[in-house]
């Protein structure tokens, strides 16, 4: 299959990550990109194809039009407000607060803010629009015919909602493809988000539609980011209800219970009937991944491609997650290989 990438990630790349009150080189960093790169060479995925020009017209179908422009001005605001770091907001609006969208830069930034694990940088929205441009390049290649694609995304998109960034995340990657699919004419798409994390951003955006499914495996929010969404009970509301499917598991979950919830997810998706398919494919679910807590190996990772495979759909891979460095090239290519080779 081909896949796309472009080398504009590397724009995004905040000095520090808040991580157990400490500052840490964030764990989504550029190097991830390289090593999965290393693996398509060495596996002989070489088929490249360069990204197109960003296209902002499905983003801003799916992303609120306020936050979008907040993406875009922080960094001239925040510097123009004198602060030296990188922007990471200090106040956010909680339970019993107003939900006004504050002048100051700091406010503003909390308005916008999910998680403050993730720094935005001088580069960050340009390495967002080029990952997102990535996703577009890739989603195309699949609705001009491919059976599938892989889009090499960096930074990841599943935890960016309609009008939140965090999670590593600022585009919905995924959410932006699937909108697209829908505009060039397929009636039904379904998200499959294998991440470790709960893609609480794709859920937000689509979670009041019948059009497109959403199917999430993930750590159980009582004890894994992002804590706040991602429960079994949420199933979609109005015409939605129906159309979101989670399946939080608890730690330590190994492959055999794991695999068992990626049957069910891919019968949901099977009996949807869908006209494309997009993978939100995270492999943080590795045994030895720094920041999450499932137990699958190497090898389970062909298996996940090849359960893939069986639904027989067009089929958009869209990286997110994974921070086993070591491992991630492997992991993520296990997953392709297993699909072409189904
Ligand atoms: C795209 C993606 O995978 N985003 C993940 C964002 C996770 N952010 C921080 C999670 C806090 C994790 N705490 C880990 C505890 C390890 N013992
Ligand atoms: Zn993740």
């Amino acid at each position: 299959m081909k896949f796309t990438f472009s080398e504009d990630h590397r724009l995004h790349f905040p000095q520090a990550e808040l991580h157990g009150g400490e500052f840490v080189t964030p764990f989504e960093r550029p190097s991830r990109v390289e090593y999965v790169l290393n693996r398509l060479r060495t596996v002989g995925m070489t088929d490249l194809i360069a990204p197109d020009a960003y296209d902002p017209a499905p983003v801003a179908a799916i992303h609120d039009a306020g936050y979008l422009n907040f993406l875009a001005t922080a960094w001239a605001d925040w510097t123009a407000a004198g602060y030296r770091g990188e922007i990471v907001p200090t106040g956010f609006p909680m339970r019993r607060m107003q939900q006004r969208i504050p002048q100051e830069i700091d406010g503003k930034a909390g308005y916008y803010c999910l998680a403050v694990e993730t720094a935005i940088t001088g580069g960050t929205w340009a390495a967002a629009q080029s990952s997102c441009a990535v996703a577009q390049t890739a989603q195309r290649l699949v609705a001009g015919g491919d059976r599938a694609a892989f889009a090499l995304c960096r930074p990841p998109g599943h935890h960016a909602a309609i009008d939140m960034y965090g999670g590593y995340c600022f585009i919905n990657n995924a959410a932006v493809a699937a909108e697209m699919f829908r505009r060039d004419g397929a009636k039904r798409v379904a998200i499959l988000d294998v991440d470790f994390h709960h893609g609480n951003g794709t859920q937000d955006i689509f979670y009041h539609r019948d059009d497109v499914l959403f199917c999430s495996l993930h750590g159980a929010p009582e004890t894994a980011f992002p804590y706040f969404l991602g429960y079994a009970d949420e199933t979609g509301a109005g015409k939605g209800e129906g159309f979101n499917a989670n399946y939080p598991m608890p730690e330590g979950t190994p492959y055999e219970v794991w695999g068992a919830a990626l049957d069910d997810a891919a019968r949901r998706i099977a009996t949807f009937g869908p006209d494309a398919l997009v993978v939100s494919l995270g492999v943080d679910t590795f045994k030895d991944d720094p920041i999450s807590y499932f137990k699958l190996d190497s090898p389970d990772f062909l298996k996940i491609g090849q359960r893939i495979a069986r639904l027989g759909l067009p089929t958009l891979f869209v990286m997110e997650g994974g921070y086993a460095i070591g491992a991630i090239g492997l992991n993520t290519v296990n997953v392709l290989e297993g699909f072409e080779n189904a």
